[in-house]
């Protein structure tokens, strides 16, 4: 299709043939996302997002189309691009593109393209911008500015975005207020904790095959993601080693039994490693000089800075794709370095990101998010906000309703006790 053809259809996707395929994804999503299919039920019933243009940047996974469709269902207008090239997933594009979804998302794009999406995504003058990673903000910000008088608020979905955005408010930058997604306890402590840990283990195996079981696991970076790769991997019997930069989070890694160790160190004896830092030039040339041959390198950071392939690149005599998302980087004394999903994040580019059933609460706050900004943003500032937690509650609360997991409850002796300050030990 050409680009006047994507204009016309106001969609670009590789391969409309694919949609029956994506079609039957979206339903096996929907049908471990009860949260959003009960917020999908009460916000199509109120057309609560009636008026609204939400032009979203967020990875095109299954899941993600459950949360357009919702969104969709809820009354507004929606236009769509992937917020990385390579986790776009081409089948549900293709069905969200036949159910008449405009979207811009391919699998393999240019970063010229994936610029192209993002303005293509602008051109209905959106009312809300929905980010995973601030590319969509930024965007609005920096080349079209224009639009920022339209657009009442945004969301973002991730570590990375929401640093990215608090600096931009900080420096008097930001022109819309913005709820901080990733903030919410019912996403950070679920998406980035299990959901990391499980779908950046599963890229690993896809792309590699590899026994973990007595592997040394090098984990860069023990927060919250870390933390969840560093769980699974142990699980598969591999021995963690963690590196990091704050002292909290070492002393963290070593009472989960880990062993604590700088880069410089694990480089010479780790044999898979896994950058979760959110920061540039985590593994670098000094650290593949020393890599055993063999060695497994791969990120599940959401930018692909963390791991240097031009250090990589200059120390080879040459690389090739030995299986898919696996590189084989061959050094100068013949030792050979696999890099996964070109350094991009590992459980998206290489498999099907976080499970269903934990971006059902992710999704839940995005949906919930874009509902507070049309009834609330006119009266915030341009800043960064965190999720109310009254919403925050909510969808945990649904979630135990879906899971048929009961709670007690506080009588009102025990809520007055919990205010009082005059009882004392005796
Ligand atoms: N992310 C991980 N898995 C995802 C999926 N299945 N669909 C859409 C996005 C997905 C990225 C999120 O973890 C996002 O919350 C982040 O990057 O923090």
């Amino acid at each position: 299709m050409t680009s006047k053809q994507a204009d016309a259809a106001r969609s670009k996707v590789a391969d409309p043939g694919l949609a029956a395929r994506g079609r039957s994804k979206i339903d096996w999503a929907e049908s471990r996302m009860p949260v959003m299919m009960a917020l999908r039920e009460e916000h199509s019933r109120l057309q609560s997002l009636k008026g609204m243009r939400i032009a979203g940047c967020l990875h095109v996974t299954k899941e993600t189309a459950v949360l357009i469709e919702t969104l969709s269902a809820a009354g507004a207008e929606i236009s769509w691009s992937g917020c990385n090239p390579l986790s776009t997933q081409d089948d549900v594009a293709a069905a969200l593109a036949a159910a008449g979804v405009s979207i811009y998302a391919w699998h393999g794009m240019n970063v010229e393209e994936f610029y192209w999406c993002i303005d293509r995504t602008l051109d209905f003058k959106p009312t809300l911008t929905l980010d995973d990673g601030a590319d969509l903000i930024f965007s609005v910000h920096n080349r079209h500015p224009n639009l920022i008088a339209g657009i009442v608020g945004g969301t973002e979905e991730t570590t990375t975005g929401i640093h990215r955005l608090r600096a931009m408010a900080a420096d008097g930058a930001l022109k819309y207020p913005v709820v901080a997604v990733n903030d919410a306890e019912t996403k950070w402590d679920f998406d980035n904790v299990y959901g990391t840990g499980q779908s950046s283990l599963d890229g690993i195996i896809r792309a590699t095959s590899v026994l973990l079981a007595g592997k040394n696991f090098v984990v860069a970076g023990y927060g919250h993601c870390g933390k969840g790769c560093a769980m699974r991997a142990a699980g598969f019997g591999a021995s963690v080693i963690a590196t990091e930069i704050k002292a909290t989070a070492a002393l963290k890694a070593t009472l989960d039994g880990h062993r604590v160790m700088t880069m410089d160190e694990a480089a010479a004896v780790g044999d898979i490693f896994i950058t979760a830092t959110g920061m540039k030039d985590v593994i670098v040339k000094r650290h593949f000089e020393v890599m055993r041959d063999g060695a497994i390198v791969c990120n599940t950071g959401h930018y692909d800075c963390e791991i240097n392939i031009g250090d990589l690149a200059a120390l080879s005599t040459g690389k090739r794709e030995i299986r898919d998302n696996c590189e084989e980087y061959t050094l100068r004394d013949g030792r050979r370095i696999y890099l996964l999903a070109q350094g991009r994040l590992v459980n998206l580019a290489a498999a099907e990101g976080h499970p269903s059933a934990v971006m059902d609460m992710s999704f839940a706050n995005q949906a919930m998010a874009a509902e507070y900004m049309l009834k609330h943003a006119k009266h915030m500032e341009n800043q960064v906000y965190t999720m109310p937690e009254e919403l925050d509650r909510e969808i945990a609360r649904l979630k135990l309703i879906a899971m048929g997991v009961e709670i007690d409850t506080l009588t009102e002796e025990q809520a007055a006790y919990l205010n009082a300050w005059e009882h004392g030990t005796i």
